[in-house]
């Protein structure tokens, strides 16, 4: 979804860091898309990442994925604060 604020964050730290994430676009309250999306994430929100077999929800836990996988430090205990505060 392009407006979603949580799946904007993942797109713009992909832009940011070079990572080539797919951005594969669904109407989350169409009858057409929602079941795609309920089939990843039981939760039924976006943003979702699926790497291979692996597949994350919530935007919290899939920049720890992203920041651990391209070897990048983990958020200090005061920037998860403020992510939290933001969300
Ligand atoms: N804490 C979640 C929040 C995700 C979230 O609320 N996403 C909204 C879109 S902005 C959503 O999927 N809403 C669908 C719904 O509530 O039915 C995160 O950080 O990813």
């Amino acid at each position: 979804s392009v407006p979603s604020p949580y799946v904007r964050r993942i797109r713009i730290w992909a832009q940011q860091n070079s990572c080539k994430l797919e951005l594969v676009s669904l109407d989350i309250f169409s009858e057409q898309d929602r079941p795609t999306m309920a089939s990843k994430n039981p939760a039924r929100k976006i943003p979702i990442l699926v790497d291979g077999d692996l597949t994350l929800s919530d935007s919290n836990s899939i920049l720890r994925y992203l920041l651990e996988k391209t070897g990048q430090p983990k958020l200090t205990w005061p920037q998860e604060h403020l992510l939290t505060t933001i969300n």
